[in-house]
C-alpha cells in the first residue's frame, strides 16, 4: 500500500491528484502547516530528514521530491500511458518539461515569496523576479498553445508536475498574459480524479476556484 505524507497546501496536492487518476489504492497521511511559519510540523522529519511534503513511502521505499515521487508511480503504476516510450524524442521532451516544474519555474515564485518579506530592501531585485516568472511563465503559455496537455492530447506524468506552477502563477502574478495556462489549469480542476484528490486532501487553496470539490 502506497502512503502518501501530505502537507497541507502543498505540491503534495499533485500527488494525490495522480494517484486519483492512476486509482491505485493508498492512504494520506496529512500534516498542518504551521499557522505563523507556514513550516511544515517537525512529525514529517521523522519520515524523511528534510521534512517536506510531498513523501511517499511504498514498500518500504521510501521518496521525497515531486518529482521522482511522479516518476516513480507513473513508471509504477502507469502501465506506460503516463511516459512517452523510453529515448523517443518525445520522451526527452517530457523529461524537459518533467525538470522544468522545480527546477526553473518554481525558483522565482519562492524568490518572490521570501524577498516578499523584505519590503523595500528588496525593490532593486523585484524588475528581476518578475521578469523571470514572465519568462518561465510566458514560456509554458506558449507550449500549451493549441493543446489540452503539455504532450498533446494526451495526459502525462509532466502534466502533474506543471499543475502547480499553473496554481502558484494563479495565486501569485495572475494568469490574465497567460491564457493557455489559464485554460489547461481549468482543465485540471474539472477533472474527476482532481476533485477526488481534493477530497482526500482537505482544503487546498491553490484551487480555491474548484469549488463543486
Ligand atoms: N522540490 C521539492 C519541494 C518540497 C517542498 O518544499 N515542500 C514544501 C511544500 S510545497 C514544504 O514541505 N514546506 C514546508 C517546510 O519547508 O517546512 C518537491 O518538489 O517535492
Amino acid at each position: 500500500m502506497i502512503t502518501l505524507h501530505h502537507l497541507s497546501d502543498s505540491r503534495s496536492q499533485r500527488i494525490l491528484w495522480l494517484l486519483e487518476e492512476l486509482g491505485v489504492p493508498y492512504e494520506v497521511v496529512r500534516y498542518e502547516r504551521d499557522a505563523q511559519t507556514r513550516f511544515a510540523p517537525i512529525e514529517l522529519a521523522a519520515i524523511h530528514p528534510l521534512g517536506k511534503s510531498p513523501v511517499i513511502v511504498d514498500n518500504g521505499t521510501v521518496i521525497a521530491k515531486s518529482g521522482a515521487i511522479v516518476d516513480y508511480l507513473a513508471q509504477l503504476y502507469g502501465k506506460g500511458v503516463l511516459t512517452p516510450p523510453q529515448n523517443s524524442a518525445a520522451y526527452w521532451e517530457h523529461q524537459q518539461w518533467m525538470h522544468f516544474a522545480e527546477g526553473s519555474a518554481m525558483l522565482p515564485f519562492l524568490l518572490g515569496l521570501y524577498c516578499g518579506k523584505l519590503g523595500e530592501a528588496v525593490a532593486p531585485l523585484q524588475p528581476r523576479i518578475a521578469g523571470e516568472m514572465d519568462k518561465m511563465l510566458g514560456y509554458l503559455n506558449q507550449a500549451l498553445e493549441g493543446k489540452d496537455w503539455i504532450m498533446g492530447d494526451r495526459l502525462s506524468a509532466a502534466d502533474f508536475m506543471l499543475s502547480f506552477i499553473g496554481e502558484i502563477a494563479a495565486s501569485s502574478t495572475g494568469l490574465g498574459s497567460y491564457p493557455h495556462i489559464a485554460a489547461y489549469l481549468k482543465r485540471i480542476h474539472a477533472r474527476p480524479a482532481f476533485k477526488r484528490a481534493l477530497k482526500a486532501g482537505g482544503p487546498y487553496i491553490f484551487a480555491a476556484s474548484s469549488t463543486d470539490a
